[in-house]
């Protein structure tokens, strides 16, 4: 979808003599967004959403490829997850490779026939943007200087920039689905908010190119030169990454320096079976665990990246995303329609205790699977005594077959 139309829809409603109104603003169209706006839209409930960026940028980014199932099913109840279930590739298990050897964790037997679906953000955010133009609702791309008032009390606003003219969205509510570098966070005063932090020292480096994947499944690989990880978004487009140092610059890696390292990093086989060519996109991406305390101010609601940030390994970010939206849109339903305020006064506590749950996995399979700086050849011995009785306990391996399909809403 071009931006074009977008950006129509919204010079049709911005009036600046008179300030939008609707139920709730809600600031960013990443996949947080989006998605409340539709589940909300379902259920009668309008709101307008603001990007700071423009349609294109947003779906250029490459980004998550694993969806749990209770995604899925909030996809379907958006009315979206026609092509999530025509495209997205079940999983049912995922290759654990340590010590130069594959091992398969069974997703499906350890957890009583649950498994994962292989499909992309930028094909979530699409869905989700086309079903709202579809739809003819508002979502006004490309603003700037976005603000947020009044939310400690009844008549929250929300003012922006867009090509030059002020505007202002009366709401009842603020959702802040903006991500980690958003304003809404930002505009919550410091003595009302509580962050726990972990950065790791090292990063990720990402690779997406039109060559059929190197295995049917995941590869998950610990190796003395660093982790990698052989994912895909179809039968003929793979996504690949590497651990890299925090500060590496993209620029020094050619796609045959990229492919060189990842064949180091994998076993004699899968080596050998790797298919290369040109990289369509390579970015490097920082690793972090990050929570903000409490996801809720008055009537500005924090979700997805913007109250959390994962560590990738556990492939948790998205999903955790889905789950907080899943849970706000449930909450201001149930507002509009019961004239209930339970689901809101209960709905930071209610993510939190999955945020948390989740931040832990993610941060353990990442302990588990990266070089550390610090630990040397002790670190690695460790590493692979943990990945052996991981792959030998049934009890060890449901635990981490429980957390990768993701535990219940
Ligand atoms: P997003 O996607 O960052 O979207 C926020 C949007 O808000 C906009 N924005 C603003 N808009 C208006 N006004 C402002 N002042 C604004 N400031 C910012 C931004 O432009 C943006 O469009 O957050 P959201 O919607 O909460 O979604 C979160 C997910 O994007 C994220 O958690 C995942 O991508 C994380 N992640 C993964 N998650 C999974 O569940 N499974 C995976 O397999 C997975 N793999 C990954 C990942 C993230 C990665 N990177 C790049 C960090 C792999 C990688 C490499
Ligand atoms: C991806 O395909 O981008 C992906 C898959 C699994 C992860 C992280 C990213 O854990």
């Amino acid at each position: 979808m071009s931006g074009f139309g977008v950006h129509f829809i919204a010079r049709i409603l911005c009036d600046d003599r008179f300030p939008m109104r609707t139920q709730v603003a809600i600031v960013g169209a990443g996949p947080s967004g989006l998605l409340l706006a539709q589940l909300l839209h379902r259920a009668g409930v309008d709101s307008v959403v603001i990007e700071r960026q423009s349609a294109d940028h947003v779906l250029g980014r490459i980004r998550a490829g694993v969806l749990e199932k209770v995604t899925v099913d909030l996809l379907d109840q958006a009315g979206v997850g026609q092509r999530a279930h025509a495209q997205g590739l079940v999983h049912e298990g995922i290759e654990l490779l340590f010590k130069g050897k594959r091992h398969r964790i069974d997703l499906s037997a350890l957890t009583g026939g649950s498994h994962v679906t292989v499909y992309g953000q930028t094909e979530v955010t699409r869905d989700l943007m086309e079903a709202r133009a579809a739809a003819g609702l508002p979502s006004v791309y490309g603003v700037q200087a976005v603000s947020l008032h009044g939310f400690d009390g009844a008549h929250p606003q929300v003012r922006y920039v867009l090509d030059g003219i002020a505007h202002e969205i009366e709401c009842d509510f603020i959702a802040g689905c903006d991500g980690y570098h958003g304003v809404s966070r930002a505009s919550v005063p410091a003595s009302a908010i509580r962050n726990y932090e972990r950065v790791y020292p090292f990063g990720w480096l990402g690779v997406l190119a039109e060559v059929p994947p190197v295995s049917p499944e995941l590869i998950y690989a610990n190796t003395e030169r660093g982790f990698a990880l052989c994912s895909m978004r179809s039968a003929t487009r793979s996504r690949y990454y590497l651990q890299c140092g925090a500060d590496e610059n993209v620029q020094t890696w050619s796609d045959e320096a990229f492919w060189d390292e990842l064949r180091r990093r994998l076993d004699p086989e899968a080596a050998q079976r790797l298919v290369t060519g040109p990289s369509i996109e390579k970015s490097i991406a920082p690793l972090r665990s990050f929570v903000a305390e409490p996801m809720r101010f008055g009537r500005l609601f924090l979700a997805g990246d913007a109250a959390h940030i994962v560590p990738p390994t556990g492939a948790k970010g998205l999903n955790l995303a889905a789950a907080d939206v899943g849970y706000l849109s449930r909450a201001l339903i149930e507002h509009y329609r019961e004239r209930s305020s339970a689901g809101l006064d209960a709905y930071s506590q209610r993510c939190l205790g999955r945020v948390w749950k989740a931040e832990r996995f993610s941060w353990w399979f990442t302990s588990l699977m990266h070089r550390f700086p610090d630990t040397g050849a002790f670190g690695l011995k460790r590493q692979e005594a943990e990945l052996d009785y991981l792959v030998q306990s049934r009890a060890a391996s449901a635990a981490l077959a429980e957390n990768y399909v993701g535990l219940p809403l």
